[in-house]
């Protein structure tokens, strides 16, 4: 029996899942009897730094946790909970963690970095520890924006390392007790292997200072992904589509690509790195009444260990009775069903309008809520922009780029317009006001999509992504337009994007996303074997 230190902050559920996955049983730790008494305690931190502390503080186990470390008995703690370890952090000055580890937890430098580091990362095992013994070097999956730094943590602590900029402290083990930044339930077969030998060992052993620590540095790799656009067709039934420029019907009938479950499953097996969920209706119908949505969600969390992410239909909404539900609300329930991070695409629009109208942030937004309580790097931003030609630059006031692909007119510039609804309606916003924007109130990522790409298997928009890239600092999935495994190698190669997304030619079966991957690598981009 395994007991899981659960606040409900956020997605724990794959976690349980995992654990379940591994043959065990979970029970949530009620009480400071509880963490007391464990036989093996699982603490996923979910969540800011300051959110971890202050509910540990609240609930009064505090002062247990640091007994039970202090007295090395069987510990895990994941992400934020390896965090809670060292005196305070940069997220949350002022609130205390643990202490067990001195020194405070820094913000990755976003001036030279994309912050937050999300992804496939190495890591470097500075000791043998019983936990790896099944561990083959893959890279394991990170997302976070703080960290403890490696000058910090003592050599009777020192695990891992992982490269970003700087070395930062990817594991810790003392006695019984260990923590990782990693997510082990988010990092496919390799982070279950690892998950298993803390669940199933007696007792973890350390032993003799390896050369590991003196290897190369590790490298981010680049991220592969498979989008599911889903919606309800004619019948009712849930289906994943996929439309050509956002329309998904074919003589009159939605397209029906798949079961959401079987082909996100499919996709793990075949090595995504990531599976994305997008309910595309979700813009008009309020997406806690839609069952099969979170239920879609459920039953892939329990089949699926890389991170998944839900976007459409995140944003208040008061339902037939009159009851409001906060965007929050209507996030944390996603999360809750198993979602990693949540994606926003019209709500962010308004939000950046108001943003640029006031010319300041007010708390009020939906991405400003979702990411104060789950931490920027839950938070992504779907952004659903489409072309408008002009002749010059002064023809607009929007942010226009010089284009190599001339309108029907001849038209040299462009701007892209950001849409709301499915690419339905066109707002006066473009793409960089929109991404300004959304990062300043809190966004961890964007999921670049282009309406005149999408669907069409002609490649990805290179000029739009460079166009945002070089005014924003936070990480971006280019999207739209993949017909090619050499069109990866063009993204990978003419941008800085740290991920590409597909979703039609993964689908119709075209291309492998082995093969998206093999011809990466041979292109010498960094991937996750
Ligand atoms: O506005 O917060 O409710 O979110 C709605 C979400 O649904 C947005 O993320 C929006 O992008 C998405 N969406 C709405 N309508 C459609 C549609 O297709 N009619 N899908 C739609 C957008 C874009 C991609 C797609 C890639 C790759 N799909 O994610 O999967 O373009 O396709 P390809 O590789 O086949 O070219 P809200």
């Amino acid at each position: 029996m395994i007991t899981l230190l659960d606040y409900g902050a956020g997605n724990v559920r794959s976690v349980r899942n995992a654990i379940r996955k591994l043959g065990f049983e979970v029970k949530d730790a009620a009480s400071v009897e509880d963490i007391i008494a464990a036989d093996k305690l699982i603490f996923p931190g979910v969540g800011s730094f300051g959110l971890v502390m202050s509910q540990l503080q609240n609930d009064g186990y505090v002062e247990p946790l640091q007994r039970r470390i202090s007295e090395n008995r069987s510990f895990l703690g994941i992400c934020v909970a390896l965090q809670a370890f060292f005196e305070g952090s940069e997220e949350t000055p002022g609130i205390a963690g643990l202490g067990i580890l001195k020194g405070q937890v820094k913000r990755f430098p976003d001036k030279i970095l994309s912050v937050p580091h999300i992804g496939w990362n190495g890591i470097k095992l500075h000791k043998r520890c019983s936990l790896f013994n099944d561990y083959r070097g893959e890279k394991l999956y990170f997302v976070h924006s703080y960290h403890g730094s490696a000058e910090d943590v003592p050599e009777q602590w020192n695990l891992a390392t992982t490269d970003y900029g700087e070395e930062f402290t990817s594991a810790i083990c003392h006695g019984n007790v260990a923590a990782f930044q990693f997510h082990p339930e988010k990092s496919g077969a390799a982070g279950l292997s690892i998950l298993r030998r803390f669940l199933e060992d007696e007792e973890i052993t350390l032993s003799t200072p390896t050369q590991a620590g003196q290897a190369g540095r590790t490298e981010l790799a680049k991220r592969v992904i498979a989008c599911l656009d889903v919606r309800s067709n004619d019948n009712g039934d849930l289906v994943v589509t996929k439309g050509d420029q956002y329309d998904v019907r074919e003589q009159g009938e939605v397209r029906n690509l798949g079961k959401p479950v079987d082909l996100a499953q499919r996709y793990f097996r075949e090595g995504a790195d990531e599976i994305t969920f997008l309910n595309i209706t979700g813009f008009r119908d309020f997406p806690l009444s839609d069952q099969p949505m979170l239920e879609v969600l459920k039953r892939t969390s329990e089949k699926v260990f890389v991170p998944l992410t839900i976007g459409g239909g995140i944003r208040e909404f008061t339902d037939s009775d009159g009851n409001f539900h906060s965007s929050l609300d209507v996030a944390s329930e996603y999360f809750r069903s198993g979602a990693d991070k949540i994606s926003i695409g019209s709500d962010a629009v308004y939000a950046a309008e108001k943003f640029h109208q006031h010319g300041t942030a007010d708390g009020s937004s939906s991405i400003e809520q979702i990411s104060r309580v789950y931490g920027a790097q839950a938070v992504v931003i779907s952004v659903d922009p489409r072309r408008v030609y002009v002749k010059s630059a002064e023809d607009t006031t929007h942010q226009t780029i010089e284009t190599d692909y001339p309108g029907p007119d001849g038209e040299r510039y462009c701007w892209y317009q950001c849409t709301v609804k499915g690419g339905r309606e066109g707002r006066d916003l473009d793409v960089i006001q929109l991404v300004t924007a959304c990062e300043k109130l809190g966004a961890g990522e964007i999921l670049l999509n282009c309406i005149d790409k999408d669907g069409t298997n002609s490649g990805f928009d290179i000029e739009l992504i460079n166009h945002v890239k070089s005014f924003t600092t936070i990480p971006v999935i280019a999207s739209s337009g993949a017909g090619s495994a050499l069109h990866f190698r063009e993204v990978f190669t003419q941008t800085e994007a740290e991920a590409a997304l597909a979703a039609g030619i993964f689908h119709r079966r075209e291309v492998e996303i082995s093969s998206v991957k093999k011809t990466m690598e041979s292109y010498d981009i960094v991937i996750r074997k």
